[in-house]
Formats: C-alpha cells, structure tokens, sequence
C-alpha cells in the first residue's frame, strides 16, 4: 500500500510535491507519500514519510474513502494531515513544493493515481 497526505494551509490551499523520479513520474504532481513497510501502520508510514519526505511532523485525521490502484499489487490511500511541526520543503524524492486552490488543481499535472484522488478530496472538503 502507498500512502499520502492531504494537507491543508490556514487559507484552505492542497500541498502539491513534484516528483523527480522514476522517469515516467518525473515533473508530475502528487500528494507526498510513500510505501508502507512491512509491519507498519498506514498511519505511521504517512508520518515518516512526510518527516522524511518534507521535514515535517503531521498528524494524520481522516482517511479518504476509496482507493486508487497504482500497480497490480499497490494502492493509493489518501488520509488528511496536519502539519504540527516544521515547514515543508522538498528533501526527496520532490524538486518543487506548491499551495493549490481547489480551483487551481485540477490543472495541475498531477500523476495518474493521484488525480481522481485528489478529485475524490476536493469533493469530499469543498462545499458545493
Ligand atoms: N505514488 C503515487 N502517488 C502518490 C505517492 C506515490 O502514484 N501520491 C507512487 C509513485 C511510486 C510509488 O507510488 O511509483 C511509491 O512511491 P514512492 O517512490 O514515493 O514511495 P517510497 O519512497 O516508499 O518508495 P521506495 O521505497 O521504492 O523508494
């Protein structure tokens, strides 16, 4: 399973990562995350990745309903998250960082998995 997280700023805008890798990801937008390891809580796979990832302490809330393959044996799971600690930054697997509007993300070139995830929150946390 592959985990991510959707955080929030005060003026209600999505974290957006750039990936630099592999190849076919490269340059495309994603919510931060990663695999969960043998053994691991989902939601303390999000935590590490997101310190790792970020340089950030999150705190996961809720879990998105649904999930979104990735690759005959990978899942994507979305959970929201709060950023209790740090500033994020791109330290890997990320060359850029953004603040998206609802408004503004769906224009964003986001990687396969992770568009109607992100379709899927922004219906969930947007009012109509
Ligand atoms: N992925 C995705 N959408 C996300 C997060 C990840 O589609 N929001 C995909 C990209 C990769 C796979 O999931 O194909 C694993 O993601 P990472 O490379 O970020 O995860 P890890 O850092 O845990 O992987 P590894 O241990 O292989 O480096």
């Amino acid at each position: 399973m592959v985990v991510a997280g959707a955080v929030f700023d005060e003026a209600g805008r999505l974290l957006a990562a750039r990936r630099t890798a592999p190849p076919e990801l490269a340059g495309r937008w994603e919510l931060p995350g990663g695999k969960v390891e043998p053994g691991e809580r989902a939601e303390d796979a999000l935590v590490r990745e997101l310190r790792e990832e970020l340089g950030v302490a999150v705190r996961p809330l809720e879990r998105l309903p649904g999930e979104w393959p990735l690759t005959a044996d990978l899942v994507l799971r979305v959970w929201t998250a709060v950023i209790l600690d740090g500033t994020p930054r791109p330290l890997q697997d990320h060359d850029l960082l953004c603040w998206v509007t609802p408004a503004e993300a769906p224009a964003l070139g986001w990687v396969p998995a992770d568009r109607p995830a992100v379709e899927a929150l922004l219906a969930a946390v947007t009012p109509p």
